[in-house]
């Protein structure tokens, strides 16, 4: 399973390459701040859950591939946001120096910025490459409302806002399944919509990918203590650091296992009702959730 995802992942990161923009002119640093970081490793699970999901629902058009390197880059420019000074104020990522290290600050910022508007620019592309595909403002209605105020950084506002506090159950929940689980939402729900699922087919992608999400965060918690940086690619014990209350410090680790085995055993029940099938995307979510960086 390992060598099939990291054989999928090496195809992903060519896919990726062919979007990513040329370093030149008089802003080629803002190029060059983008594409380290893009370049950077990362498991790129977000497009590969696209694609599955895609494939699950019997799509085969090129259409998804702008939509896969999108959703990349819109994670990337989070992952360089969430570590700048002002908020984790982390080194390391990826196993390299995080953006603001290298670029300073300013363009660190930027780089995210023009990461997160270049996502769009790229996947509108599709407009004008395949006109005859109906589901295209279905798709980017998910990719902008998924990251934005009431999905990814909605659950980043309250991290921030409540960071130092005892949070509840509910505001930790919420704060995972939009911080996290709204990216993994989004990438399932684009494949699906974009290969032509209906409504109720969509919105049960959505419930699935909601718990790989919740799952997905409550397995970086863990790793966060039980890991080290030489395999993370990034600093451990960040939560201790920034005063983060998390399930697997809330709740201990072995319930935070057990917590994470449940929320993907109800994903894949499911995924396995839905009318189409992927055999490879059960065997990836669990794959997933049980990740060792
Ligand atoms: C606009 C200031 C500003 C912030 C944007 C920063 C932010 C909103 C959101 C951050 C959300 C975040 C970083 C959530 C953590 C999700 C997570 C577990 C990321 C790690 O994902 P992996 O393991 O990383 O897929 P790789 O490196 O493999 O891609």
């Amino acid at each position: 399973m390992k060598k099939q995802i990291e054989q999928k992942a090496a195809e992903i990161e060519k896919l990726i390459q062919e979007y990513l923009p040329k370093e030149e002119g008089y802003e080629k640093v803002i190029y060059e701040a983008m594409n380290y970081t893009m370049l950077a490793g990362g498991k790129r699970i977000r497009p590969m859950l696209m694609q599955e999901t895609y494939r699950m629902f019997g799509g085969t058009s090129k259409v998804i591939e702008p939509f896969m390197a999108a959703i990349e880059m819109i994670h990337t420019y989070s992952l360089i946001h969430d570590d700048l000074p002002a908020l984790d104020n982390d080194d390391y990522r990826r196993g390299r120096k995080t953006a603001h290290v290298v670029f300073g600050e300013d363009m660190a910022i930027l780089a995210g910025d023009a990461l997160l508007n270049y996502a769009f620019e790229v996947a509108s592309r599709t407009f004008l490459e395949y006109p005859e595909c109906s589901e295209l403002g279905r798709a980017f209605m998910v990719l902008a409302k998924k990251p934005g105020v009431s999905g990814m950084i909605g659950g980043q506002v309250v991290d921030v806002a409540l960071t130092g506090q005892e949070v509840s159950p509910e505001e930790m929940m919420y704060i995972y399944r939009c911080k996290t689980g709204a990216l993994i939402e989004a990438s399932m729900m684009i494949g699906a919509i974009l290969a032509g699922a209906d409504e109720e087919q969509v919105s049960l992608v959505e419930k699935v990918a909601a718990n790989i999400g919740l799952a997905f965060q409550i397995q970086d918690d863990i790793l966060d203590i039980v890991s080290d940086s030489q395999t993370l690619g990034k600093p451990v014990g960040s939560d201790a650091k920034n005063h983060k209350y998390t399930y697997a410090t809330v709740y201990g680790i072995t319930a935070a296992k057990a917590k994470v085995e449940e929320l993907t055993r109800e994903a894949v029940a499911i995924l396995e009702k839905l009318p189409a099938d992927n055999p490879f995307l059960p065997e990836l979510l669990n794959y997933l959730v049980q990740r060792e960086k």
